[in-house]
């Protein structure tokens, strides 16, 4: 029997996944878990516990508590959060990465979920259609955090035989939740200011494109990813995942086909600087050779669900 624990379940991937997988997998069989409470649909949708992923004995007891067999570690510091604290972000991206790697191997946790980032890409990668291989110089504490856990997770595989597996995401866009302290948070704040004040002072120019997915994309990338048998999964680091790339003036000029009267300033501040440390578009080819990944959401049809949805946030 599958019993899963989300950690990190408040927050803005935690938030849709938990309840995508309590849809797919029973309420009764997906254990949210987060240092602070979640919204109506993940408090009230099944279990929920208050924990910190640095306490390792707390989280010994929950997994015994539930009998789990698989963990999706979500809890991090991203990256706009975590160049304020460099060591601070450092010390909880690797710790609680160590904690789950640890207490997965002692306890023989089945499969375990970890994301990474393509802000453990840098400059001197290829920043156009990036491939799955090749130079990573990540220059933020977040894009070395990531680089140091891909690199810890396979050696987990290799070593141990731990199922761990893991996809490079690129910006996600919601609209249950807030996005976190990261460098792609304009690309949801937007969205909140255009119906919020009808203004918004983006923190990146209005010409550097990033790669972006809709949520829904995410979601279905990791579930997939996890579904697979473990003879596809090829990559034991982490999975490029491509989604779509735009500019801030182009999704300002998207919002403004439902909303005319949004206007937005450009103020770049030290975010940009990790923004054009990352790529312009991704290849994710290994993802869709290996398991079959297809993402379905281009700008105009993530823009139309988000200006649909956005009224309906509860948290
Ligand atoms: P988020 O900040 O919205 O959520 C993280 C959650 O972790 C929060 O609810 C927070 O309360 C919780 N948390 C923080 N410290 C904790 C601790 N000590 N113990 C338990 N919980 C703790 O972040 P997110 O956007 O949902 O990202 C989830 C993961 O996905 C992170 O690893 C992030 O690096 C990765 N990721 C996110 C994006 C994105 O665009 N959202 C892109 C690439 C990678
Ligand atoms: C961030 O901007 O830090 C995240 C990410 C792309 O990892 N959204």
């Amino acid at each position: 029997m599958k019993k899963i624990l989300v950690i990190g379940a408040s927050g803005q991937i935690g938030t849709d996944l938990t309840v995508e997988l309590r849809k797919q997998f029973g309420a009764e069989n997906v254990i949210a878990s987060d240092i602070k409470n979640a919204c109506e649909d993940v408090m009230q949708g099944g279990s929920f516990e208050i924990l910190d992923v640095m306490d390792r004995k707390k989280i010994s007891e929950i997994i015994d508590k539930y009998n789990i067999t698989e963990i999706y570690h979500l809890a991090a510091i991203l990256s706009g959060n975590a160049e304020k604290n460099p060591k601070w972000a450092w010390d909880i991206n690797m710790d609680s990465l160590f904690n789950i790697l640890e207490l997965s191997r002692e306890k023989k946790i089945q499969k375990i979920f970890w994301p990474s980032s393509m802000g453990a890409f840098g400059i001197s990668t290829p920043a156009v259609n990036t491939p799955q291989l090749t130079i990573m110089e990540p220059s933020t504490v977040y894009g070395i955090s990531k680089l140091a856990g891909e690199r810890w997770c396979e050696y987990y595989h290799h070593k141990y035989g731990l199922d761990i597996r893991s996809l490079r995401y690129p910006g996600l866009i919601s609209w249950k939740t807030e996005a976190g302290g990261g460098t792609t948070d304009y690309a949801v704040e937007i969205f909140y200011e255009a119906i919020r004040s009808g203004n918004y002072e983006c923190f990146l120019s209005e010409d550097i494109a990033l790669p972006m997915m809709y949520m829904d994309d995410a979601v279905k990338a990791t579930i997939m990813l996890m579904e697979a048998p473990a003879e596809k999964i090829k990559v034991r680091s982490s999975y490029n995942l491509g989604g779509i790339s735009f500019t801030p003036k182009e999704i300002e000029n998207e919002i403004k086909k439902y909303i005319p009267e949004l206007k937005v300033s450009y103020k770049p501040d030290f975010r940009q600087a990790i923004a054009e440390s990352w790529p312009r578009s991704i290849s994710d080819e290994a993802a869709q050779k290996d398991w079959g990944w297809k993402h379905e959401y281009g700008l105009p049809k993530m823009v139309q669900v988000m200006i649909e949805n956005i009224g309906k946030r509860k948290c």
